[in-house]
């Protein structure tokens, strides 16, 4: 783990354009979802519908599956990243062979998914960037099982794309043809279609470079207001 002391904007070796070495990873995401909670916290289930021929949901099924450890650097859209942090879990793309594959409708082709989070959040992402290696449904990070911050019970882990694809706690996975079936919401504002770190594509409508000062100013409030958040939770639940 790095030295606290390492946290400054110039420690940016090694990582991809416009991106600095935080040295933790936070607490975080759009001010949205500051407050809100998933309501299942343990048992990992998934509910899979979009072009399969019949609507089901996965439980015992997806923790029987071969799990996989890895340890990647994770890149968040406002510019902060954090260094090898491990994660635990099933390959996407095994998952997707053994479990999706055999029971899709055939009449229609399936290029996209759209991912949906127990707080509301919602994503959309292509087989090609999910059929990546390092591409999780993850219950894991560095040997714990997830807690409420880092995405509980369940989350993808997609180190290529910036951090705003990698959805915690998500509860299903619908399965289109085509990008033109997601309607993104107010997402749609900043969310790029790929989101991958290395092309810089922060957002939709801008060049990456030119998000990376506004993007970065709103890093040290978003954490303190998500850990603000995440006290008042605990402390109520355990009320
Ligand atoms: N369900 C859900 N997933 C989410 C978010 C969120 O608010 N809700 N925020 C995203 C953003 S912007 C980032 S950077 C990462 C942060 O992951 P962390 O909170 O585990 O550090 O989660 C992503 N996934
Ligand atoms: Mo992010």
């Amino acid at each position: 783990m790095t030295n606290s002391s390492d946290v400054t904007l110039g420690n940016q070796s090694g990582l991809p354009p416009g991106q600095f070495d935080y040295g933790s990873m936070p607490r975080f995401g759009l001010p949205k979802y500051t407050n809100r909670f998933p309501a299942n916290t343990t048992d990992a289930r998934l509910a899979i519908s979009g072009n399969v021929t019949s609507n089901f949901e996965l439980a015992s099924e997806l923790l029987a599956m071969p799990r996989t450890t890895q340890v990647s650097d994770f890149h968040c859209v406002t510019t902060w990243s954090v260094r090898n942090i491990e994660w635990q879990g099933v390959r996407f793309k095994d998952f997707y062979d053994q479990l999706i594959q055999p029971k899709l409708n055939s009449e229609n082709p399936t290029g996209f998914a759209i991912f949906r989070a127990q707080d509301g959040y919602k994503i959309c992402l292509s087989l090609e960037d999910l059929f990546s290696d390092d591409v999780l449904l993850a219950t894991h990070l560095n040997g714990e099982a997830l807690s409420i911050a880092h995405g509980a019970p369940l989350r993808l882990v997609a180190p290529k794309l910036y951090g705003y694809k990698s959805m915690k706690h998500l509860k299903s996975i619908e399965f289109i043809s085509d990008r033109s079936a997601y309607k993104q919401g107010w997402m749609g504002f900043i969310e790029h279609p790929r989101g991958r770190v290395a092309q810089e594509e922060r957002a939709k409508y801008v060049p990456g470079w030119l998000v990376r000062y506004p993007n970065r100013m709103m890093i040290k409030s978003t954490e303190r207001s998500y850990a603000k958040a995440l006290e008042d939770h605990l402390s109520k639940s355990s009320a």
